[in-house]
């Protein structure tokens, strides 16, 4: 049977406390079944792309998981939804946003999952954690994903100093 497989979630909040649904969505992918969280990078600060309201905070998880793409995003789903996660229309600001960039080399084009996430090397906010966990990573249809940090220069992003509440749950 083949291995687990390593996917990338981005994590993004900007209404209620983010900091602190940021440090609970963490621990809630971290107990999701068939899986373990590997890595998780520095939370940033990010002025709103295409979206609106306060400034959003943004991170970026890597995990090692049994389950199939389709699989894992309900699950993140899941999450959100429990964080009192409304969709008002397209890229309202939001309590928790995860989504699942990556799911090892798969390719996926269906009404509700597209991997690799269509704008992840174009979002500041996406690009730079995902970097920092993985500088060398590559992704089908992207190449070497540092290639693309050039093109996303522009957008304002701070990496903020970890907290005492922060910890990454890795083994
Ligand atoms: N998410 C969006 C739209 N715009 N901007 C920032 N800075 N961070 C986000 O997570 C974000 C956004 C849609 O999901
Ligand atoms: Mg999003
Ligand atoms: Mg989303």
């Amino acid at each position: 049977m083949a291995g687990p497989t390593r996917a990338y979630v981005g994590l993004g909040a900007n209404l209620g406390d983010p900091r602190a649904t940021l440090g609970q969505a963490l621990a809630a992918i971290a107990a999701l079944p068939h899986g373990r969280l590997v890595a998780t990078s520095s939370i940033y600060r990010t002025a709103p792309i295409d979206s609106s309201g306060p400034d959003y905070l943004n991170a970026v998880a890597a995990l090692d998981t049994a389950l199939a793409p389709a699989a894992l995003l309900a699950s993140l789903q899941a999450i959100e939804a429990a964080h009192g996660r409304e969709r008002p229309y397209r890229n309202a600001p939001r309590t928790l946003d995860l989504d699942l960039l990556l799911h090892g080399d798969a390719v996926v084009d269906t009404p509700t999952l597209t991997l690799p996430h269509p704008r992840l090397h174009q979002r500041a906010f996406v690009l730079l954690p995902l970097l920092e966990l993985a500088p060398l990573l590559a992704a089908p249809g992207l190449g070497p994903l540092a290639a693309h940090a050039a093109a996303v220069a522009g957008q304002r992003i701070e990496r903020l100093a970890p907290t005492p509440h922060d910890g990454a749950p890795c083994t």
